[in-house]
């Protein structure tokens, strides 16, 4: 089972399923898994020294042979350097998150990169494209971590008619109804980062992973709009403590607080004081499984809810 789309063919991937590039999560491992499985496995840079992004994405391509890419959290302070390194090494793609790549967008493109922005807005999509974006992800705010502040449901369709590249839905997509969903909004491919999470091959602690399997609807919640970086994450002893910082406009002890947090969690496995980065659609995932039978599983619902709809329509026309 395959849809293809022009993001297939752009990316030269199988299925139109993009792994959302998170930071301390999203490693070579499971990067490689989702791009053997026949996606586009994404490596998530953050904060991460430039030499050890290197050493992820040296492993990745020991890992697989198929195509794959970075993410490149643009708010890193040393996000020059990280961009010189990719240039050296070579990626198929880059996604790009908490900003405008656009002072970069012409030495990747001269590279042969192709460059996958992630926009919360029409306007800033429609700039990206302008200066020669090859799609643009259109990220919801019922995705995890820093988010804008429109649906995907609003979200998608507006970019679809706004711009004329392939556009990518995000946020809240986690099985193959979303799938499907998104394509009748007009994407032509989709990022899941929540549902990889849970990926057998995802390196993060077995302990986030459990409590994501565990995720009920109203788990998560959105700190730190104080600090102009909003941020969704499962409800924990630290959200709590974030959100009354928020409230009481506290944007600095906010940051201070919130530092290395998010390593603690996904690695130490510390679900109490950890920032446990997650979208709504946790409460969607229900098993760890491998990277490959996720795309697996994503690809060939949507294709049957497709399907299924197609013989509605067919009924309802009679
Ligand atoms: O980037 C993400 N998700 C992230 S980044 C991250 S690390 C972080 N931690 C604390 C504060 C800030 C970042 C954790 N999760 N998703 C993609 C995304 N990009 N969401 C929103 C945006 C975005 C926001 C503003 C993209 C562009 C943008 O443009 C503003 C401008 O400069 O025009």
């Amino acid at each position: 089972m395959a849809l293809r789309t022009r993001i297939t063919d752009l990316l030269e991937i199988e299925h139109p399923v993009i792994q959302g590039g998170m930071a301390w999560t999203a490693t070579a491992e499971l990067s490689a898994a989702v791009s053997n499985g026949g996606g586009l496995g994404v490596i998530g840079a953050g904060h991460m020294p430039t030499e050890l992004l290197r050493e992820q994405i040296r492993l990745a391509k020991e890992l697989t042979d198929k195509p794959f890419g970075v993410n490149l959290m643009l708010l890193t302070p040393h996000i020059d350097e990280l961009v010189e390194m990719v240039l050296e090494e070579g990626v198929h793609a880059v996604t790009t998150g908490a900003g405008n790549p656009g002072k970069y967008m012409a030495a990747f493109k001269d590279r042969g990169i192709k460059v996958l922005p992630i926009a919360p807005s029409v306007a800033l999509a429609k700039r990206l494209e302008s200066i020669g974006a090859d799609a643009i992800i259109g990220e919801g705010m019922e995705a995890g971590g820093h988010i804008g502040d429109l649906t995907t449901m609003v979200l998608t369709p507006q970019l679809v008619d706004a711009v004329e590249v392939p556009v990518v839905a995000a946020g809240g997509i986690a099985d193959g109804r979303g799938v499907a969903a998104a394509f009748a909004l007009g994407a032509e491919g989709i990022q899941v980062g929540t549902r990889f999470m849970c990926a057998t091959e995802c390196t993060i602690h077995p302990e986030v992973k459990a409590r994501i399997v565990k995720a009920r609807d109203r788990d998560t919640v959105v700190t730190g709009y104080s600090t102009g970086h909003p941020v969704r994450v499962i409800k924990n002893r630290l959200a709590k403590i974030l959100g009354e910082l928020d409230r009481d406009n506290k944007p600095e002890e906010i940051e201070t607080l919130g530092a290395g947090k998010l390593a603690l969690c996904m690695r130490e496995g510390d679900l109490d004081m950890g920032s446990l980065m997650a979208g709504q659609a946790a409460a969607m995932v229900s098993c760890v499984q491998p990277a490959a039978e996720i795309i697996e599983e994503l690809v060939s619902d949507a294709v049957q809810v497709m399907e299924a709809l197609s013989e509605t329509a067919g009924a309802v026309r009679k």
